[in-house]
Protein backbone atom coordinates (compact mmCIF):
# COMPACT_ATOMS: atom_id res chain seq x y z
CA UNK A 1 0.00 0.00 0.00
CA UNK A 2 0.79 3.48 -0.79
CA UNK A 3 1.51 6.23 1.68
CA UNK A 4 -1.90 7.85 2.43
CA UNK A 5 -3.44 5.30 0.58
CA UNK A 6 -6.36 3.72 2.72
CA UNK A 7 -6.57 -0.12 2.81
CA UNK A 8 -9.08 -1.79 -0.13
CA UNK A 9 -12.82 -2.42 1.58
CA UNK A 10 -13.14 -5.36 -0.48
CA UNK A 11 -11.20 -8.17 -2.02
CA UNK A 12 -12.01 -7.56 -5.64
CA UNK A 13 -10.80 -3.90 -4.99
CA UNK A 14 -7.01 -5.11 -3.60
CA UNK A 15 -7.41 -7.21 -7.05
CA UNK A 16 -8.18 -4.01 -9.16
CA UNK A 17 -4.94 -2.16 -7.63
CA UNK A 18 -2.53 -4.98 -7.69
CA UNK A 19 -3.49 -5.01 -10.86
CA UNK A 20 -3.44 -1.55 -11.52
CA UNK A 21 0.11 -1.87 -10.19
CA UNK A 22 1.49 -5.22 -11.74
CA UNK A 23 -0.50 -6.02 -15.31
CA UNK A 24 1.82 -8.19 -16.49
CA UNK A 25 2.25 -10.57 -12.76
CA UNK A 26 1.04 -13.90 -13.05
CA UNK A 27 -2.32 -14.21 -11.21
CA UNK A 28 -3.58 -17.80 -12.13
CA UNK A 29 -2.07 -20.78 -13.94
CA UNK A 30 -4.19 -23.07 -15.17
CA UNK A 31 -4.08 -26.41 -16.98
CA UNK A 32 -0.61 -24.72 -19.11
CA UNK A 33 -2.21 -21.27 -19.33
CA UNK A 34 -0.91 -18.36 -17.93
CA UNK A 35 -3.57 -15.77 -16.81
CA UNK A 36 -2.10 -12.11 -16.18
CA UNK A 37 -3.40 -10.26 -13.79
CA UNK A 38 -4.34 -7.17 -16.38
CA UNK A 39 -6.29 -10.11 -18.34
CA UNK A 40 -7.79 -11.80 -15.03
CA UNK A 41 -8.63 -7.99 -14.38
CA UNK A 42 -10.36 -7.67 -18.09
CA UNK A 43 -12.32 -11.15 -17.53
CA UNK A 44 -13.94 -9.61 -14.29
CA UNK A 45 -14.71 -6.83 -15.40
CA UNK A 46 -16.85 -8.33 -18.27
CA UNK A 47 -18.51 -10.53 -15.81
CA UNK A 48 -19.55 -7.29 -13.91
CA UNK A 49 -20.47 -5.41 -16.84
CA UNK A 50 -22.34 -8.40 -18.36
CA UNK A 51 -24.13 -8.57 -15.08
CA UNK A 52 -25.34 -5.02 -14.54
CA UNK A 53 -26.66 -4.95 -18.11
CA UNK A 54 -28.89 -8.17 -17.79
CA UNK A 55 -29.96 -6.16 -14.74
CA UNK A 56 -28.56 -7.44 -11.41
CA UNK A 57 -29.30 -4.82 -8.94
CA UNK A 58 -26.80 -3.97 -5.86
CA UNK A 59 -27.26 -6.96 -3.15
CA UNK A 60 -29.03 -9.53 -5.29
CA UNK A 61 -27.62 -13.40 -5.61
CA UNK A 62 -25.78 -14.99 -7.90
CA UNK A 63 -24.73 -18.38 -7.90
CA UNK A 64 -21.69 -20.29 -9.17
CA UNK A 65 -22.35 -23.50 -9.83
CA UNK A 66 -18.97 -24.87 -11.50
CA UNK A 67 -15.95 -26.81 -10.67
CA UNK A 68 -12.70 -25.19 -10.26
CA UNK A 69 -11.76 -22.75 -13.30
CA UNK A 70 -10.60 -19.60 -13.63
CA UNK A 71 -14.32 -18.48 -14.58
CA UNK A 72 -15.51 -19.08 -11.20
CA UNK A 73 -13.19 -16.78 -10.06
CA UNK A 74 -13.31 -13.90 -12.26
CA UNK A 75 -17.51 -14.23 -12.12
CA UNK A 76 -16.98 -14.27 -8.07
CA UNK A 77 -14.76 -10.79 -8.65
CA UNK A 78 -17.24 -9.75 -11.42
CA UNK A 79 -20.14 -10.41 -9.52
CA UNK A 80 -18.74 -8.43 -6.35
CA UNK A 81 -17.99 -5.42 -9.03
CA UNK A 82 -21.47 -5.46 -9.92
CA UNK A 83 -22.39 -4.90 -6.60
CA UNK A 84 -23.59 -8.39 -6.42
CA UNK A 85 -23.75 -11.06 -3.53
CA UNK A 86 -22.15 -14.72 -4.16
CA UNK A 87 -23.80 -17.47 -3.66
CA UNK A 88 -20.94 -20.60 -3.84
CA UNK A 89 -22.52 -23.86 -4.69
CA UNK A 90 -20.96 -27.60 -3.88
CA UNK A 91 -20.53 -28.99 -7.18
CA UNK A 92 -21.27 -32.30 -5.57
CA UNK A 93 -24.85 -31.33 -4.69
CA UNK A 94 -28.12 -32.64 -5.74
CA UNK A 95 -31.42 -31.88 -6.39
CA UNK A 96 -32.83 -31.65 -2.47
CA UNK A 97 -29.64 -29.40 -1.37
CA UNK A 98 -29.94 -27.16 -4.66
CA UNK A 99 -33.56 -26.45 -3.81
CA UNK A 100 -32.86 -25.54 -0.12
CA UNK A 101 -29.78 -23.18 -1.02
CA UNK A 102 -31.17 -21.37 -4.24
CA UNK A 103 -34.70 -21.05 -2.69
CA UNK A 104 -33.43 -19.62 0.75
CA UNK A 105 -31.09 -17.33 -0.77
CA UNK A 106 -33.07 -16.31 -3.19
CA UNK A 107 -31.00 -16.55 -6.09
CA UNK A 108 -31.93 -14.67 -9.39
CA UNK A 109 -28.72 -16.03 -11.81
CA UNK A 110 -26.59 -18.97 -11.41
CA UNK A 111 -23.39 -19.60 -13.90
CA UNK A 112 -22.76 -23.15 -14.35
CA UNK A 113 -20.67 -26.09 -16.88
CA UNK A 114 -22.05 -28.65 -18.56
CA UNK A 115 -21.41 -31.27 -15.94
CA UNK A 116 -23.07 -29.57 -13.57
CA UNK A 117 -25.95 -28.48 -15.76
CA UNK A 118 -28.09 -31.79 -16.05
CA UNK A 119 -28.61 -31.51 -12.08
CA UNK A 120 -29.54 -28.01 -11.79
CA UNK A 121 -31.99 -28.91 -14.35
CA UNK A 122 -33.38 -31.85 -12.64
CA UNK A 123 -33.63 -29.67 -9.60
CA UNK A 124 -36.35 -27.54 -11.23
CA UNK A 125 -35.74 -24.34 -9.46
CA UNK A 126 -38.94 -22.00 -10.60
CA UNK A 127 -37.66 -18.49 -9.04
CA UNK A 128 -34.11 -19.35 -11.07
CA UNK A 129 -34.32 -16.51 -13.29
CA UNK A 130 -31.19 -16.93 -15.57
CA UNK A 131 -29.06 -20.35 -16.01
CA UNK A 132 -25.76 -19.25 -18.04
CA UNK A 133 -23.66 -22.52 -18.80
CA UNK A 134 -19.70 -22.03 -19.82
CA UNK A 135 -18.80 -22.39 -23.22
CA UNK A 136 -20.69 -20.27 -26.27
CA UNK A 137 -23.44 -19.44 -24.25
CA UNK A 138 -21.55 -17.74 -21.37
CA UNK A 139 -19.51 -15.60 -24.54
CA UNK A 140 -22.82 -14.15 -25.82
CA UNK A 141 -23.54 -13.34 -22.12
CA UNK A 142 -20.28 -11.66 -21.81
CA UNK A 143 -20.84 -10.03 -25.39
CA UNK A 144 -23.87 -8.43 -24.32
CA UNK A 145 -21.90 -5.88 -21.24
CA UNK A 146 -21.39 -2.68 -21.38
CA UNK A 147 -18.76 -0.94 -18.86
CA UNK A 148 -18.61 -2.17 -15.06
CA UNK A 149 -19.40 0.56 -12.51
CA UNK A 150 -16.38 2.30 -11.35
CA UNK A 151 -18.27 2.23 -7.90
CA UNK A 152 -16.04 -0.50 -5.49
CA UNK A 153 -18.16 -2.79 -2.93
CA UNK A 154 -18.44 -0.89 0.48
CA UNK A 155 -16.61 -3.03 3.65
CA UNK A 156 -20.42 -3.00 5.20
CA UNK A 157 -21.80 -4.59 2.06
CA UNK A 158 -22.91 -8.40 2.04
CA UNK A 159 -20.33 -10.23 -0.32
CA UNK A 160 -21.02 -14.05 -0.48
CA UNK A 161 -23.71 -16.65 1.05
CA UNK A 162 -21.88 -19.65 2.54
CA UNK A 163 -24.35 -22.27 3.31
CA UNK A 164 -22.88 -24.53 6.09
CA UNK A 165 -24.75 -27.26 7.58
CA UNK A 166 -27.16 -26.49 10.25
CA UNK A 167 -28.37 -28.79 13.55
CA UNK A 168 -31.75 -28.84 12.10
CA UNK A 169 -30.78 -30.48 9.20
CA UNK A 170 -31.56 -27.86 6.69
CA UNK A 171 -28.37 -25.77 6.04
CA UNK A 172 -27.96 -21.84 6.96
CA UNK A 173 -26.31 -19.05 4.75
CA UNK A 174 -23.84 -17.62 6.57
CA UNK A 175 -23.70 -13.66 5.56
CA UNK A 176 -19.89 -12.59 4.97
CA UNK A 177 -19.52 -8.77 4.50
CA UNK A 178 -16.82 -7.43 2.31
CA UNK A 179 -14.72 -6.08 5.48
CA UNK A 180 -15.01 -9.60 7.05
CA UNK A 181 -13.31 -11.34 3.94
CA UNK A 182 -10.72 -8.12 4.00
CA UNK A 183 -10.07 -8.68 7.55
CA UNK A 184 -9.55 -12.63 7.57
CA UNK A 185 -7.32 -11.98 4.59
CA UNK A 186 -5.10 -9.31 5.82
CA UNK A 187 -4.79 -11.33 8.96
CA UNK A 188 -3.83 -14.37 6.68
CA UNK A 189 -1.53 -13.14 5.13
CA UNK A 190 0.44 -11.21 8.20
CA UNK A 191 0.38 -14.30 9.93
CA UNK A 192 1.71 -16.56 6.96
CA UNK A 193 4.02 -13.93 5.24
CA UNK A 194 2.35 -14.20 2.47
CA UNK A 195 3.96 -11.72 -0.56
CA UNK A 196 3.47 -11.43 -4.18
CA UNK A 197 6.40 -13.44 -4.63
CA UNK A 198 4.25 -16.45 -3.34
CA UNK A 199 2.67 -19.16 -5.66
CA UNK A 200 -0.07 -21.70 -4.37
CA UNK A 201 -0.44 -24.77 -5.28
CA UNK A 202 -4.29 -24.72 -4.81
CA UNK A 203 -6.15 -27.96 -5.56
CA UNK A 204 -9.01 -27.42 -2.90
CA UNK A 205 -12.42 -26.81 -4.13
CA UNK A 206 -13.21 -22.79 -5.14
CA UNK A 207 -16.78 -23.24 -3.35
CA UNK A 208 -15.34 -23.95 0.41
CA UNK A 209 -13.97 -21.26 2.81
CA UNK A 210 -10.92 -23.15 2.73
CA UNK A 211 -10.49 -22.79 -1.07
CA UNK A 212 -12.00 -19.78 -1.62
CA UNK A 213 -11.65 -17.46 1.32
CA UNK A 214 -8.20 -18.84 2.36
CA UNK A 215 -6.33 -19.95 -0.91
CA UNK A 216 -7.84 -17.78 -3.80
CA UNK A 217 -8.44 -14.75 -1.17
CA UNK A 218 -4.93 -14.59 -0.08
CA UNK A 219 -3.43 -14.66 -3.31
CA UNK A 220 -5.53 -11.88 -4.87
CA UNK A 221 -5.23 -9.44 -1.58
CA UNK A 222 -1.40 -9.61 -1.87
CA UNK A 223 -1.26 -9.86 -5.71
CA UNK A 224 0.18 -13.35 -5.48
CA UNK A 225 0.02 -16.59 -7.90
CA UNK A 226 -2.04 -19.81 -8.20
CA UNK A 227 -1.70 -22.87 -9.65
CA UNK A 228 -5.21 -23.82 -10.08
CA UNK A 229 -6.11 -27.44 -10.26
CA UNK A 230 -9.43 -28.94 -11.18
CA UNK A 231 -9.20 -31.36 -8.46
CA UNK A 232 -7.16 -32.81 -6.07
CA UNK A 233 -4.99 -35.43 -7.76
CA UNK A 234 -2.32 -36.76 -5.45
CA UNK A 235 0.00 -37.86 -8.59
CA UNK A 236 -0.03 -34.36 -10.07
CA UNK A 237 0.25 -32.24 -7.07
CA UNK A 238 3.70 -34.40 -6.30
CA UNK A 239 4.74 -33.49 -9.22
CA UNK A 240 4.27 -30.09 -9.21
CA UNK A 241 5.74 -30.76 -6.27
CA UNK A 242 8.80 -31.92 -7.49
CA UNK A 243 8.53 -29.40 -10.60
CA UNK A 244 9.50 -27.05 -7.80
CA UNK A 245 7.42 -24.45 -8.95
CA UNK A 246 4.96 -23.67 -6.27
CA UNK A 247 6.16 -22.09 -2.58
CA UNK A 248 2.85 -22.89 -0.89
CA UNK A 249 0.38 -25.53 -0.68
CA UNK A 250 -2.78 -25.78 1.37
CA UNK A 251 -4.90 -28.53 1.96
CA UNK A 252 -7.21 -30.98 4.45
CA UNK A 253 -5.85 -33.72 6.18
CA UNK A 254 -7.30 -36.89 3.75
CA UNK A 255 -4.73 -34.72 1.24
CA UNK A 256 -2.10 -34.68 3.34
CA UNK A 257 -2.66 -38.53 4.22
CA UNK A 258 -3.07 -39.19 0.31
CA UNK A 259 0.13 -37.13 -0.41
CA UNK A 260 2.58 -39.92 1.91
CA UNK A 261 0.81 -42.77 0.09
CA UNK A 262 2.13 -40.85 -2.87
CA UNK A 263 5.35 -40.68 -1.43
CA UNK A 264 5.50 -43.69 -0.17
CA UNK A 265 5.65 -45.26 -3.65
CA UNK A 266 7.73 -42.42 -5.49
CA UNK A 267 11.99 -42.43 -5.26
CA UNK A 268 12.51 -38.39 -5.71
CA UNK A 269 11.16 -36.04 -2.84
CA UNK A 270 10.20 -32.75 -3.32
CA UNK A 271 12.73 -29.56 -1.97
CA UNK A 272 11.24 -28.15 0.42
CA UNK A 273 8.42 -25.10 0.20
CA UNK A 274 7.81 -22.29 2.11
CA UNK A 275 4.74 -23.62 3.97
CA UNK A 276 2.52 -26.35 3.67
CA UNK A 277 -0.26 -25.68 5.91
CA UNK A 278 -3.32 -28.12 6.98
CA UNK A 279 -6.78 -27.36 8.04
CA UNK A 280 -10.70 -28.04 7.93
CA UNK A 281 -10.11 -31.28 10.23
CA UNK A 282 -8.25 -32.41 12.87
CA UNK A 283 -4.45 -33.29 11.49
CA UNK A 284 -3.20 -36.40 13.57
CA UNK A 285 -0.14 -36.42 14.83
CA UNK A 286 0.95 -39.20 13.24
CA UNK A 287 0.76 -37.70 9.37
CA UNK A 288 2.57 -34.39 10.66
CA UNK A 289 5.46 -36.69 11.96
CA UNK A 290 5.04 -38.91 8.85
CA UNK A 291 4.55 -35.81 6.73
CA UNK A 292 8.08 -34.13 8.00
CA UNK A 293 10.04 -37.29 8.04
CA UNK A 294 9.14 -37.96 4.30
CA UNK A 295 8.81 -34.51 2.67
CA UNK A 296 11.43 -32.58 5.29
CA UNK A 297 8.50 -30.27 6.85
CA UNK A 298 6.18 -29.29 9.59
CA UNK A 299 2.61 -28.68 8.61
CA UNK A 300 1.31 -25.29 10.11
CA UNK A 301 -2.08 -26.74 11.51
CA UNK A 302 -5.02 -23.92 11.56
CA UNK A 303 -8.30 -23.92 12.56
CA UNK A 304 -11.27 -21.87 10.55
CA UNK A 305 -14.92 -22.32 10.12
CA UNK A 306 -17.41 -20.72 7.39
CA UNK A 307 -18.91 -18.07 9.60
CA UNK A 308 -15.67 -16.81 10.72
CA UNK A 309 -13.23 -17.81 7.88
CA UNK A 310 -9.50 -18.28 9.68
CA UNK A 311 -9.60 -18.18 13.91
CA UNK A 312 -6.33 -19.98 15.32
CA UNK A 313 -3.28 -20.66 13.83
CA UNK A 314 0.34 -22.03 14.61
CA UNK A 315 3.09 -19.87 13.78
CA UNK A 316 5.11 -19.29 10.70
CA UNK A 317 8.04 -18.32 13.17
CA UNK A 318 8.07 -20.86 16.17
CA UNK A 319 6.91 -23.68 16.88
CA UNK A 320 4.61 -25.47 14.95
CA UNK A 321 2.94 -27.74 17.96
CA UNK A 322 1.15 -31.37 16.29
CA UNK A 323 -2.39 -31.75 17.25
CA UNK A 324 -3.06 -28.07 18.39
CA UNK A 325 -4.03 -25.49 16.27
CA UNK A 326 -2.29 -22.05 17.73
CA UNK A 327 -3.53 -19.16 18.78
CA UNK A 328 -5.50 -16.43 17.15
CA UNK A 329 -4.44 -14.51 14.19
CA UNK A 330 -3.28 -10.96 13.85
CA UNK A 331 -6.30 -8.68 15.26
CA UNK A 332 -8.57 -11.49 17.00
CA UNK A 333 -9.51 -13.36 19.89
CA UNK A 334 -10.61 -16.61 21.12
CA UNK A 335 -11.51 -18.06 24.53
CA UNK A 336 -12.74 -21.21 26.07
CA UNK A 337 -15.61 -20.61 27.89
CA UNK A 338 -17.68 -23.65 30.34
CA UNK A 339 -21.00 -24.99 27.72
CA UNK A 340 -23.44 -24.55 30.53
CA UNK A 341 -22.31 -21.35 32.24
CA UNK A 342 -20.67 -19.35 29.64
CA UNK A 343 -18.01 -18.35 31.81
CA UNK A 344 -14.30 -18.15 30.70
CA UNK A 345 -12.81 -21.37 31.82
CA UNK A 346 -8.73 -21.25 33.49
CA UNK A 347 -6.41 -22.81 30.77
CA UNK A 348 -6.01 -26.31 30.31
CA UNK A 349 -10.29 -27.21 30.99
CA UNK A 350 -11.71 -28.27 28.14
CA UNK A 351 -14.88 -26.43 27.14
CA UNK A 352 -16.33 -24.58 24.37
CA UNK A 353 -14.10 -22.25 21.49
CA UNK A 354 -15.80 -18.91 21.23
CA UNK A 355 -14.19 -16.09 18.96
CA UNK A 356 -14.31 -12.24 18.43
CA UNK A 357 -12.96 -10.12 16.32
CA UNK A 358 -13.09 -7.85 12.60
CA UNK A 359 -13.64 -11.30 10.68
CA UNK A 360 -16.51 -12.94 12.12
CA UNK A 361 -19.60 -13.05 10.39
CA UNK A 362 -22.83 -10.64 11.09
CA UNK A 363 -25.33 -13.62 11.27
CA UNK A 364 -27.35 -15.90 9.24
CA UNK A 365 -29.22 -15.00 6.35
CA UNK A 366 -32.93 -14.89 7.67
CA UNK A 367 -32.09 -16.41 10.70
CA UNK A 368 -32.41 -14.05 13.10
CA UNK A 369 -33.38 -16.76 15.86
CA UNK A 370 -30.33 -18.92 14.55
CA UNK A 371 -27.93 -15.55 14.98
CA UNK A 372 -29.05 -14.64 18.48
CA UNK A 373 -28.20 -18.22 19.42
CA UNK A 374 -24.72 -18.19 18.47
CA UNK A 375 -23.53 -14.95 19.94
CA UNK A 376 -23.47 -13.36 23.44
CA UNK A 377 -24.07 -9.78 24.42
CA UNK A 378 -20.72 -9.29 23.95
CA UNK A 379 -20.44 -10.57 20.19
CA UNK A 380 -18.58 -13.66 21.28
CA UNK A 381 -19.42 -16.09 18.47
CA UNK A 382 -20.28 -20.01 19.74
CA UNK A 383 -18.08 -21.92 17.77
CA UNK A 384 -19.76 -25.23 18.56
CA UNK A 385 -16.07 -26.71 18.60
CA UNK A 386 -14.73 -27.71 22.04
CA UNK A 387 -11.15 -27.14 23.11
CA UNK A 388 -8.54 -25.76 25.60
CA UNK A 389 -6.02 -23.62 25.92
CA UNK A 390 -2.31 -24.17 27.25
CA UNK A 391 -0.75 -21.68 29.49
CA UNK A 392 1.87 -20.92 26.32
CA UNK A 393 -2.00 -19.73 24.29
CA UNK A 394 -2.07 -22.73 21.87
CA UNK A 395 -5.54 -24.01 21.53
CA UNK A 396 -6.04 -28.03 21.34
CA UNK A 397 -9.54 -28.82 19.86
CA UNK A 398 -10.38 -32.31 21.55
CA UNK A 399 -13.99 -32.36 20.19
CA UNK A 400 -17.60 -31.37 19.08
CA UNK A 401 -20.43 -29.73 20.86
CA UNK A 402 -22.20 -29.62 17.76
CA UNK A 403 -23.03 -32.88 16.14
CA UNK A 404 -21.05 -32.72 13.11
CA UNK A 405 -19.12 -35.73 11.11
CA UNK A 406 -15.85 -33.98 9.15
CA UNK A 407 -15.40 -36.47 6.23
CA UNK A 408 -12.67 -35.68 4.27
CA UNK A 409 -12.96 -32.03 5.20
CA UNK A 410 -16.34 -32.18 4.09
CA UNK A 411 -19.35 -31.19 6.90
CA UNK A 412 -22.08 -33.66 7.24
CA UNK A 413 -24.65 -33.03 9.97
CA UNK A 414 -26.28 -36.59 10.68
CA UNK A 415 -29.70 -34.87 10.90
CA UNK A 416 -30.03 -34.12 7.40
CA UNK A 417 -29.17 -37.80 6.31
CA UNK A 418 -31.30 -39.21 8.82
CA UNK A 419 -34.04 -36.72 7.51
CA UNK A 420 -33.48 -38.10 3.72
CA UNK A 421 -33.40 -42.07 5.20
CA UNK A 422 -36.68 -42.00 7.16
CA UNK A 423 -37.86 -40.99 3.73
CA UNK A 424 -36.61 -44.44 2.06
CA UNK A 425 -39.39 -46.67 1.46
CA UNK A 426 -38.57 -49.92 4.31
CA UNK A 427 -37.12 -47.83 6.67
CA UNK A 428 -38.74 -47.27 10.03
CA UNK A 429 -35.83 -45.68 12.35
CA UNK A 430 -32.63 -44.51 11.96
CA UNK A 431 -29.18 -43.06 13.75
CA UNK A 432 -26.44 -41.75 11.42
CA UNK A 433 -23.10 -41.06 13.58
CA UNK A 434 -19.44 -40.76 12.61
CA UNK A 435 -16.80 -43.66 13.04
CA UNK A 436 -13.20 -43.29 12.59
CA UNK A 437 -12.00 -43.64 9.57
CA UNK A 438 -7.99 -44.06 8.49
CA UNK A 439 -8.58 -42.24 4.96
CA UNK A 440 -11.65 -39.34 5.46
CA UNK A 441 -10.79 -39.14 9.29
CA UNK A 442 -14.63 -39.96 10.07
CA UNK A 443 -17.14 -42.16 7.99
CA UNK A 444 -20.90 -41.78 8.12
CA UNK A 445 -22.39 -44.33 9.12
CA UNK A 446 -26.02 -45.23 9.58
CA UNK A 447 -28.22 -47.37 11.82
CA UNK A 448 -31.49 -48.71 10.45
CA UNK A 449 -34.06 -50.32 12.01
CA UNK A 450 -36.42 -51.77 8.94
CA UNK A 451 -39.75 -52.42 8.43
CA UNK A 452 -39.45 -54.33 5.30
CA UNK A 453 -37.07 -57.37 5.83
CA UNK A 454 -35.96 -57.59 2.62
CA UNK A 455 -34.54 -53.60 2.28
CA UNK A 456 -30.56 -53.49 1.78
CA UNK A 457 -27.70 -51.50 2.04
CA UNK A 458 -27.59 -51.11 -1.62
CA UNK A 459 -31.10 -49.16 -1.64
CA UNK A 460 -30.84 -46.79 0.98
CA UNK A 461 -27.35 -45.55 -0.12
CA UNK A 462 -29.02 -45.31 -3.48
CA UNK A 463 -31.75 -43.63 -1.95
CA UNK A 464 -29.48 -40.74 -0.97
CA UNK A 465 -27.99 -40.55 -3.91
CA UNK A 466 -31.28 -39.38 -5.16
CA UNK A 467 -31.44 -35.88 -3.18
CA UNK A 468 -27.61 -35.78 -1.48
CA UNK A 469 -24.16 -34.99 -2.40
CA UNK A 470 -22.36 -38.43 -2.47
CA UNK A 471 -20.12 -37.84 0.21
CA UNK A 472 -23.05 -37.32 2.90
CA UNK A 473 -24.29 -40.77 2.12
CA UNK A 474 -23.69 -43.79 5.02
CA UNK A 475 -20.48 -45.82 3.24
CA UNK A 476 -21.88 -48.34 5.59
CA UNK A 477 -25.06 -48.98 6.58
CA UNK A 478 -25.69 -51.39 9.55
CA UNK A 479 -29.26 -53.07 10.14
CA UNK A 480 -30.41 -53.13 13.98
CA UNK A 481 -33.23 -54.70 15.69
CA UNK A 482 -33.58 -51.13 17.39
CA UNK A 483 -32.07 -47.86 18.08
CA UNK A 484 -30.99 -47.08 21.72
CA UNK A 485 -32.79 -44.51 23.55
CA UNK A 486 -33.21 -42.83 27.20
CA UNK A 487 -35.92 -42.62 29.32
CA UNK A 488 -37.53 -39.63 27.34
CA UNK A 489 -37.16 -41.56 23.93
CA UNK A 490 -34.30 -39.46 23.04
CA UNK A 491 -31.48 -42.27 20.80
CA UNK A 492 -28.44 -42.26 22.53
CA UNK A 493 -25.94 -41.25 19.78
CA UNK A 494 -22.87 -42.39 21.56
CA UNK A 495 -24.53 -45.59 22.79
CA UNK A 496 -25.26 -45.99 18.56
CA UNK A 497 -21.25 -45.51 18.19
CA UNK A 498 -20.45 -47.77 20.56
CA UNK A 499 -22.65 -50.54 19.13
CA UNK A 500 -21.13 -49.96 15.76
CA UNK A 501 -18.07 -49.94 16.73
CA UNK A 502 -17.90 -53.51 17.96
CA UNK A 503 -16.11 -55.62 15.42
CA UNK A 504 -18.96 -57.45 13.67
CA UNK A 505 -19.11 -61.64 13.77
C1 LIG B 1 -15.30 -37.57 -2.19
N1 LIG B 1 -15.98 -38.65 -1.75
C2 LIG B 1 -16.01 -38.61 -0.43
C3 LIG B 1 -15.32 -37.44 -0.07
N2 LIG B 1 -14.89 -36.84 -1.19
N3 LIG B 1 -16.56 -39.43 0.48
C4 LIG B 1 -16.43 -39.11 1.76
N4 LIG B 1 -15.79 -37.99 2.17
C5 LIG B 1 -15.22 -37.15 1.28
N5 LIG B 1 -14.59 -36.06 1.67
C6 LIG B 1 -16.60 -39.72 -2.54
C7 LIG B 1 -17.47 -39.22 -3.66
O1 LIG B 1 -18.79 -39.04 -3.23
C8 LIG B 1 -17.36 -40.35 -4.66
O2 LIG B 1 -18.19 -41.42 -4.28
C9 LIG B 1 -15.94 -40.85 -4.47
O3 LIG B 1 -15.53 -40.43 -3.17
C10 LIG B 1 -14.97 -40.27 -5.49
O4 LIG B 1 -15.23 -38.85 -5.63
P1 LIG B 1 -14.08 -37.83 -6.03
O5 LIG B 1 -14.68 -36.50 -6.17
O6 LIG B 1 -13.27 -38.40 -7.14
O7 LIG B 1 -13.22 -37.83 -4.70
P2 LIG B 1 -11.82 -37.23 -4.47
O8 LIG B 1 -11.46 -36.27 -5.53
O9 LIG B 1 -10.88 -38.33 -4.21
O10 LIG B 1 -12.08 -36.38 -3.13
C11 LIG B 1 -11.36 -36.49 -1.96
C12 LIG B 1 -10.95 -35.10 -1.51
C13 LIG B 1 -12.21 -34.23 -1.40
C14 LIG B 1 -10.24 -35.21 -0.18
C15 LIG B 1 -9.98 -34.48 -2.54
O11 LIG B 1 -13.07 -34.81 -0.46
C16 LIG B 1 -11.94 -32.80 -1.07
O12 LIG B 1 -11.60 -32.00 -1.94
N6 LIG B 1 -12.08 -32.43 0.22
C17 LIG B 1 -11.83 -31.05 0.63
C18 LIG B 1 -13.06 -30.43 1.17
C19 LIG B 1 -12.83 -28.97 1.58
O13 LIG B 1 -12.29 -28.16 0.82
N7 LIG B 1 -13.21 -28.62 2.80
C20 LIG B 1 -13.01 -27.29 3.29
C21 LIG B 1 -14.27 -26.82 3.95
S1 LIG B 1 -14.00 -25.22 4.65
P3 LIG B 1 -19.55 -41.76 -5.04
O14 LIG B 1 -19.94 -43.06 -4.45
O15 LIG B 1 -20.43 -40.65 -4.67
O16 LIG B 1 -19.21 -41.80 -6.49
C22 LIG B 1 -13.79 -25.49 6.31
C23 LIG B 1 -13.30 -24.34 7.11
C24 LIG B 1 -11.85 -24.50 7.29
O17 LIG B 1 -13.92 -26.56 6.76
O18 LIG B 1 -11.37 -24.49 8.42
O19 LIG B 1 -11.17 -24.63 6.28
P1 LIG C 1 -17.21 -25.58 8.02
O1 LIG C 1 -18.48 -25.37 8.73
O2 LIG C 1 -17.29 -26.41 6.79
O3 LIG C 1 -16.57 -24.30 7.78
O4 LIG C 1 -16.28 -26.42 8.99
C1 LIG C 1 -15.79 -25.86 10.14
C2 LIG C 1 -15.45 -26.90 11.16
O5 LIG C 1 -14.31 -27.65 10.73
C3 LIG C 1 -15.02 -26.31 12.47
O6 LIG C 1 -16.12 -25.89 13.25
C4 LIG C 1 -14.25 -27.45 13.08
O7 LIG C 1 -15.13 -28.39 13.67
C5 LIG C 1 -13.59 -28.08 11.87
N1 LIG C 1 -12.17 -27.70 11.74
C6 LIG C 1 -11.62 -26.76 10.94
N2 LIG C 1 -10.28 -26.73 11.09
C7 LIG C 1 -9.96 -27.67 12.03
C8 LIG C 1 -8.76 -28.14 12.62
N3 LIG C 1 -7.57 -27.67 12.28
N4 LIG C 1 -8.85 -29.11 13.56
C9 LIG C 1 -10.04 -29.62 13.92
N5 LIG C 1 -11.21 -29.24 13.39
C10 LIG C 1 -11.18 -28.28 12.44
Amino acid sequence: MNAGESGPASIAEAFVRNAQRAPERLCLRFEGEEISYHRMRGRAENFGAALAAWGLRAGERVALFLGNHPDLLAAYLGTHLAGGVVVPVNTQYRRGELGHIFGDSGVRLCLTDEERKPELDRAELPELESVIQTGPELEDFLGSGGAVSAEMPRGEDLAVIAYTSGTTGRSKGAMLLHSNLVANAEAVCTAWHWTAEDILLLALPLFHTHGLMVGAHGTFYTGASAELHRRFDAARVYDALLDGRVTMFFGVPTMYTRLLREAAGRGERPRPIRLYVSGSAPLSPQAFDEFERRFGERILERYGMTETIMNLTNPYEGERRPGTVGRPFPGQEARVVDVKTREPLPDGEIGEIEVRGPHVFPGYWRRPDATEESFDEDDWFATGDLGCVGEDGYFTISGRAKELIISGGYNVYPREVEEVIEGCPGVSEVAVVGLPDPEFGERVVAAVVREDPDLTAEKVTGFCREDLAGYKKPRQVVFVEELPRNALGKVLKHKVREELSEPEE
